[in-house]
């Protein structure tokens, strides 16, 4: 067995940051250590296989990226990043877990579909992998395998309020989905926007001529997502059910959420990096085509409006427990272009798995949030949301060797072409420089990104099975 120690570092947790050395021992962290300390009379970096010189760096857990769509069949097509590539553009960036949607279309059975992503995942991965479960066909057996699928490790269950036809549960199906997370204690999600208001509003647009990409985000407006985080947290409520509002993208509808928190409901909310830093009217309303690829939904919001301001400050605040990418990439030859002249035939999703640890630095060199809430939303959060803390999330001896050598004086260019590793032919970020630099990342104990080299291999990584949400009691 390999043992590591990562030295001269300063080691940020969600709980605060200090000069350490972090030793590993095989697959998992064995002692976090006060610089150049000896054990057992022992000098410790004497005694490794390997030391690694974080010296002027940070060291901090593997992020965790607890919203991936890799090879998802939608809108006519499948998002481009396999397991295979997508977790290795995850390691690129610094990201060391993932959770991916298992997806459930109308009458196919929840536990073939698990099965079929585990046949995708399992020996494709070059980092470790959970899954969330979409339920699109509230029935009988549906319901009953959310219990199976808690003892596998699949504890939460995403539902949509869009979508009709495809994945929409009306809100009767939701009201039983919910009553059954009431009583499993399992994690419900929710796609929270008015599908049927939305709907007309498209078909509205395109009978208009209205169908460059532009008008994706203009049918789907702020009201239409704050309506719908609202009936979903009503109905949580009416059930007891714990509620998670993934890609939160409108102010009102943080608004809703904090309302909630403030109630003292288990409600909680992720936002991603696009709605972050991107907007309606820099990127969705780009010339011809170019917004097409920005299309996901819920969609960008206007920055005239202060949406994106109001997302980093519900960050800060906790009104906004974590940042997830929604990583569902599509090229725009091909795949984006299926819309051209029709926005609602634009394949719906940004690809963003290698860049949220950069993005979310960014926040920390721009004095948004700090260096420690940066563990905290993009590794820490979504390992307890999610059933991990413990392994994942945090560096402490017990844990998973997942580990991240930041480097914050290094800088990261997301430039013109193909300089990332995701399946993609273009880059939502292109052009965006970061002041911060991914150096080394270990999973579970293995360096598998190092100076500029990938030094991992497909299957490295290996299934989570998760437990129970850790914010729940
Ligand atoms: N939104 C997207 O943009 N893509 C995948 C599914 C979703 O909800
Ligand atoms: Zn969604
Ligand atoms: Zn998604």
């Amino acid at each position: 067995m390999t043992r590591t120690l990562i030295a001269g570092g300063t080691v940020v947790n969600a709980t605060g940051s200090s000069k350490a050395d972090v030793l590993i021992d095989g697959e998992t962290i064995a002692a976090v250590l006060a610089p150049g300390s000896t054990l057992l009379g022992f000098d410790v970096a004497a005694h490794v296989d390997r030391v690694i010189d974080a010296a002027g760096k940070y060291v901090i857990p593997g992020g965790v990226d607890a919203h991936t769509h890799m090879e998802m069949p939608f809108g006519g097509t499948f998002a481009s990043d396999t397991f295979e590539t997508g977790t290795r553009a995850a390691a690129w960036g610094g990201t060391t877990t993932i959770v991916d949607f298992v997806v459930q279309y109308p009458h196919e059975r929840v536990l073939d579909r698990f099965a079929a992503w585990h046949e995708k995942a399992d020996g494709s991965c070059a980092i470790d992998y959970g899954f969330h479960q979409i339920l699109s066909d509230i029935q009988p057996e549906s319901l009953t395998a959310m219990d199976e699928l808690i003892a596998e490790g699949v504890t939460s269950f995403k539902l949509f309020m869009a979508y009709k036809g495809v994945f929409l549960s009306d809100d009767g199906q939701i009201l039983r989905a919910f009553q059954k997370g009431a009583s499993n204690g399992a994690l419900m999600m929710m796609h929270a926007e008015n599908g049927s208001v939305i709907d007309v509003l498209v078909e509205q647009a395109v009978a208009a001529g209205n169908t460059a990409p532009l008008h994706h985000g203009l049918t789907r407006p702020w009201q239409t997502e704050e309506e719908a985080t609202h009936r979903a947290i009503m109905i949580a409520d009416l059930t007891g059910a714990p509620l998670y509002i993934v890609h939160v993208s409108a102010k009102q509808a943080v608004e809703q959420i904090a309302a909630a928190r403030d109630r003292g409901s288990n409600v909680f909310g992720e936002t991603c990096p696009q709605y972050l830093y991107l907007s309606v009217e820099e990127q969705l309303g780009a010339p011809g085509f170019e917004g097409a690829k920005w299309v996901c939904s819920t969609p960008l919001r206007s920055r005239a409006e202060g949406h994106q301001d109001h997302m980093w400050q519900a960050l800060r605040t906790n009104d906004l427990q974590m940042v997830s990418t929604d990583h569902c990439p599509f090229c725009m030859k091909g795949q984006k272009d299926l819309g051209l002249g029709d926005f609602s035939k634009i394949p719906n999703g940004i690809g963003s798995v290698e860049h949220r640890m950069d993005l979310l630095y960014q926040g920390v060199v721009e004095g948004r949030i700090s260096l420690e809430r940066w563990v905290e939303v993009t590794a820490t959060t979504p390992a307890r949301m999610f059933g991990m803390y413990g392994r994942k999330g945090v560096l402490q001896p017990g844990a998973d060797g997942d580990v991240v050598v930041y480097d914050p004086k290094g800088r990261t260019s997301i430039g013109i072409g193909k300089t990332h590793h995701m399946n993609m032919d273009y880059s939502a970020w292109e052009g965006r420089e970061i002041d911060g630099h991914v150096d080394t990342v270990l999973s579970r104990g293995k360096v598998i990104v190092d100076g500029g080299a990938y030094l991992g291999a497909k299957g490295d990584g290996v299934y989570v099975k998760r437990g129970l949400s850790q914010y729940l009691v």
